[in-house]
């Protein structure tokens, strides 16, 4: 008998929509309507659905036999530069042949929705800022963009040339992706503003990433020691999953349309 009740509870404060097998908590829904500033940390699992492989899944074709971790370094640009040029170029070609999904467009909803907003992406392939999201804060910076080796400073545009990668047309100096490779400081303003919209935040989502790479996996325990309400949303258990508020277990591109339409409507 106690265990029927036990059940006929959870299902209760689980507001189950007839219309789908999302179980989103009556608890979490109840707290995001009173959140007025919501953090959210996005990797490489929020563009899955649109087709972009993520950092970790095994690589494809030419770059099968490459793992990420060993060519997203500063050492295997110096060891190779052409070849870590063309990662990227390869890189570049399958964002440009992606689209946002519906997990990027329900944080564009998200935001209007919400007085203090704050996207925080770990990902370098621009996509949030196509699906139409604005206050952006990109950690690792962004595939296209090219900044000079020498100089540390973006590179717009470089005269066409034979050579890869191409030089800066101001110094001569070879230009690299304006990315943050391991090993490298994150850009400081932008590691600020992150820090400082996870510890104001009322709720913080960490959505699709694997909570592996620092500094920015220390965001969601920033947010979690100030008292707010921290979500992971994931088909996979990740190191943060234990530590969380919320655990929603599902794409991103199925989930985040569901919790945004059942929350503010
Ligand atoms: C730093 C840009 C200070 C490039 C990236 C030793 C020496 C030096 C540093 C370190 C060291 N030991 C540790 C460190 C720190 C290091 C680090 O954290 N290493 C880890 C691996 C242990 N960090 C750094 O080096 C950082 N700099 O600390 O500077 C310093 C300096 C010198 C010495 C010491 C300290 C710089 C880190 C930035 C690296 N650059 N990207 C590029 O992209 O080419 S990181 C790279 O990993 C990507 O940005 C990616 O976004 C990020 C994290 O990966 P995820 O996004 O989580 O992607 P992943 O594939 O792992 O997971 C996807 C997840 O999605 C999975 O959980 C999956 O289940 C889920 N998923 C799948 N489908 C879906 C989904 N979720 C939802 N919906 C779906 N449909």
């Amino acid at each position: 008998m106690l265990m029927k009740i036990l059940q006929m509870e959870s299902s209760r404060r689980h507001e189950r929509n007839p219309m789908s097998e999302i179980l989103i908590p009556a608890e979490l829904i109840t707290r995001l309507r009173a959140a007025r500033r919501i953090a959210v940390l996005t990797g490489a699992g929020i563009s899955a659905e649109s087709g972009v492989p993520t950092f970790r899944e095994a690589q494809t074709g030419l770059w099968a036999r490459y793992n990420p971790e060993e060519l997203a370094t500063p050492e295997a640009f110096r060891r190779n530069p052409r070849l870590v040029w063309e990662w990227y170029a390869w890189r570049q070609t399958r964002v440009r042949q992606a689209e946002p999904n519906p997990g990027h467009l329900a944080l564009v909803d998200m935001e209007h929705r919400i007085a203090e907003f704050t996207l925080i992406t770990q990902n370098v392939d621009g996509l949030h800022r196509r699906a139409g999201s604005h206050q952006v804060l990109e950690l690792h910076g962004n595939l296209f963009r090219a900044k000079c080796l020498d100089e540390d400073r973006p590179v717009e545009n470089w005269p066409d040339s034979e050579e890869i990668p191409p030089r800066c047309p101001r110094c001569g100096a070879l230009l690299r992706p304006d990315v943050v490779w391991f090993g490298e400081t994150l850009p400081a303003s932008v590691l600020r503003a992150a820090e400082q919209a996870a510890a104001h935040a009322d709720a913080f989502f960490s959505i699709g990433t694997s909570a592996l790479v620092y500094p920015a996996a220390d965001l969601p325990f920033t947010a979690l020691g100030t008292g707010a309400t921290v979500v992971e949303i994931n088909p996979q258990p990740t190191p943060l999953s234990p530590h969380v508020t919320f655990s929603l277990n599902g794409p991103a591109g199925v989930i985040l349309p569901e919790l945004v339409a059942r929350v503010w409507g």
